[in-house]
């Protein structure tokens, strides 16, 4: 971190921007604790004089399990920091690709035809390819900004972003992750995430001013398929890790946080998964306890409405769709408690979605003693009564509404799309042109159905949105709430699709192009995302297409031959028969097709240069650092043994554990 000026960021970004420089010196990278040890707080690095300028290290590594793992680290070892900076400020983020794979010349099949000159930073895609996304930013998609179609950083390459985030943008929790098409899922669910926290929030919901901050940054973690017993049932589709301690199935032994009795606290919630659904409820031995919400996806409750601007709303349970958040006042057990666990609740994501089964995630030890997070929210300096320029966005009329769905097909093995209607339903590729053109003229009403039996989780870039409408039927004023990713239910395979409906003020939004995609990033990496173009107010003299109507010469030549209600109906039927009769073989397909992967994977594996081999050597001083970074592989655990748990040590107020 340095102190830095306006003309030193724009220097070092007209410097040469790709440079080899494979920095070999992050040792113990991707590290996680034991299970059921206490949880810590992600680092945290913070900006100065209206900067906050970090170089960080993309990073893999395997796990003793042969698991894939992806951080981020500083040079000096800070493994996925939270970035924190305040409105108007800029993140100076400087990335290098760590990641060496050895099947790095291989180019992604996506990549054929693409005109690479006009590509931002590496001009191909290869497993090693990376990039980052400022989820949530309200931020230019263009080269060095928050751009993931054009923007590759290479295994070597360093690549350096400025994130401007406007004087308006909401305060809250925001994250980073790698957004290139086609291996997003893998690196996502490898644990490459971080927190980014946009300082304030006290100004907008002073309830929060003077409490201790803990954030809790969810990830997933593969279930190496040997460890599963033949006989398992309600297997998770993958472990939960929060703050970096697993979770492991079948045992499910909670992290621990240790917490002053009947002390408040500001949790910030990060699911930063590919796939998984949260669902937090935080129960007294077995009571549920009132979770205070303040604010969804980095915008704070009741930001549409100035009369209720400020006021939390009181939640028994809270549902975190993959890539959202949720900030939230809890008020810890008193002495009297015997187990006060936060966890997450079983959740129905149809037919064919995974298993995301109830499981304790915190166990929350009341201890006198206990030692307050490093982060304590200031109070509040002004009371800001509305969020502008978000406010009343409901009361707007709009100038033009889109018809939108999400659906999958068995074509090329299987392909998953987001689509226009009346347009055909193509899978993302790097060739795809914008699939919608508007402008910041634009108020937009956009109804997204989902037409498969799979939930799906809405997601567009650069902007946050109002989210007014379930299946036709207007929401609660506390449903009605901004949001950046929102979950579209799944189909039942009868009866009419489910369906969200938002708004969109277009006058707000960056113009540029930029993507919008489902957050299961299996999906998403498998075509369900599509490129929206926003052109500048209409003095430019530019038009816009409606929702029949794309610039995009193929999706023109689409919409020709689009269909009437009578073919949809066809359609429909035909969708129908072909869900039912092809279910458990989808199933097979996605099973078979991490399988080969995952063979594939290994065999590559067993190819590995002397890069490898030299990443394999820092591999064997992983385990050797740090009070509890995890020793054993965790596949002893699936065995019908438990593992021992400090809580068997603990009394209520009096004692603190020792590790053992
Ligand atoms: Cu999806």
């Amino acid at each position: 971190m340095a102190m830095h000026s306006m003309n030193m960021a724009v220097a070092n970004l007209r410097s040469p921007i790709l440079t080899a420089n494979v920095n070999s010196s992050c040792k113990n990278p991707c590290f996680k604790y034991a299970e059921s040890t206490y949880i810590k707080q992600p680092p945290n690095l913070f900006s100065s004089y209206e900067y906050l300028d970090v170089h960080v290290n993309f990073q893999a590594n395997k796990d003793d399990a042969g698991r894939d793992l992806f951080c981020y680290m500083t040079d000096n070892g800070l493994q996925s920091p939270t970035m924190r900076v305040k409105q108007g400020e800029h993140l100076v983020f400087t990335l290098t690709n760590n990641y060496v794979n050895p099947n790095t010349v291989s180019i992604h099949t996506n990549m054929t035809g693409v005109n690479t000159t006009m590509m931002c930073g590496g001009k191909k895609v290869t497993v090693s390819s990376t990039n980052i996304h400022f989820h949530g930013a309200h931020t230019e998609p263009v080269c060095h900004g928050d751009e993931v179609v054009e923007t590759i950083v290479n295994s070597g390459e360093t690549f350096t972003y400025d994130i401007h985030f406007p004087p308006s943008q909401p305060p809250g929790l925001f994250w980073y992750h790698p957004h290139v098409h086609g291996f997003s899922d893998d690196a996502v669910k490898g644990g490459a995430t971080g927190a980014v926290v946009v300082e304030g929030i006290e100004n907008y919901v002073p309830a929060v001013g003077g409490l201790p901050e803990q954030i809790f940054v969810f990830r997933e973690l593969t279930i190496p398929t040997g460890s599963i017993p033949t006989n398992a049932t309600n297997v998770p589709a993958n472990d939960i890790r929060v703050n970096d301690i697993p979770i492991y199935y079948p045992h499910y032994n909670p992290a621990l946080l240790e917490i002053k009795p009947n002390q408040k606290q500001f949790w910030r919630v990060l699911n930063s998964g590919s796939s998984m659904v949260l669902n937090l409820q935080l129960q007294f031995d077995g009571v549920v306890q009132p979770l205070e919400l303040v604010s969804l996806d980095g915008s704070a409750v009741n930001s549409q409405d100035a009369t209720q601007m400020g006021k939390t709303i009181t939640k028994q349970n809270i549902v975190i769709p993959p890539a959202g958040r949720a900030e939230f006042i809890i008020t810890g057990p008193s002495c009297k408690v015997k187990e006060a666990i936060l966890y997450t609740l079983k959740v129905e994501t149809g037919f064919f979605g995974e298993n995301d089964p109830t499981r304790p995630v915190i166990k929350l030890l009341p201890l006198k003693d206990a030692k307050d997070p490093e982060v304590i929210i200031p109070m509040p300096s002004k009371q800001i009564v509305a969020l502008s320029p978000l406010e009343e966005l409901y009361k707007k009329t709009p100038t033009k509404t889109r018809e939108l769905y999400f659906s999958f097909a068995f074509t090329n093995g299987i392909e998953f799309y987001i689509t226009s209607k009346g347009a055909t339903p193509e899978a993302f590729s790097m060739r795809s042109r914008p699939a919608i053109v508007t402008s910041q003229d634009e108020v937009e009403d956009w109804v997204i159905e989902n037409q498969s039996a799979e939930l799906h989780h809405f997601h567009i870039h650069q902007m946050h949105f109002l989210l007014l409408e379930i299946n036709g039927t207007a929401v609660s004023a506390e449903q009605m709430q901004y949001r950046d990713t929102v979950v579209v239910p799944a189909w039942s395979g009868s009866g009419p699709y489910p369906s969200v409906k938002i708004r969109i003020d277009f006058s707000l939004v960056p113009a540029g192009s930029f993507v919008y995609h489902c957050h299961i990033l299996f999906h998403e990496d498998n075509g369900m995302m599509a490129i929206i173009k926003v052109l500048p107010k209409s003095n430019s003299g530019l038009t816009t297409s409606t929702s029949s109507s794309s610039s995009s010469s193929n999706h023109g030549i689409l919409n020709q031959i689009s269909t009437g209600s009578f073919v949809g109906d066809v359609v429909t039927i035909i969708v129908v028969g072909v869900l039912l009769l092809v279910g458990v073989t989808y199933a097979s397909i996605l099973c078979a097709r991490k399988q080969h992967e995952k063979l594939e994977k290994k065999e590559k594996a067993s190819q590995l240069s002397d890069d490898l081999e030299s990443i394999s050597l820092d591999r064997n001083i992983q385990f050797s650092l740090g009070d509890n970074v995890e020793k054993a592989p965790p596949s002893n655990l699936r065995a019908n043994v438990q593992p021992p748990s400090l809580v068997n040590l603990y009394t209520p107020c009096e004692n603190l554990p020792q590790y053992v």
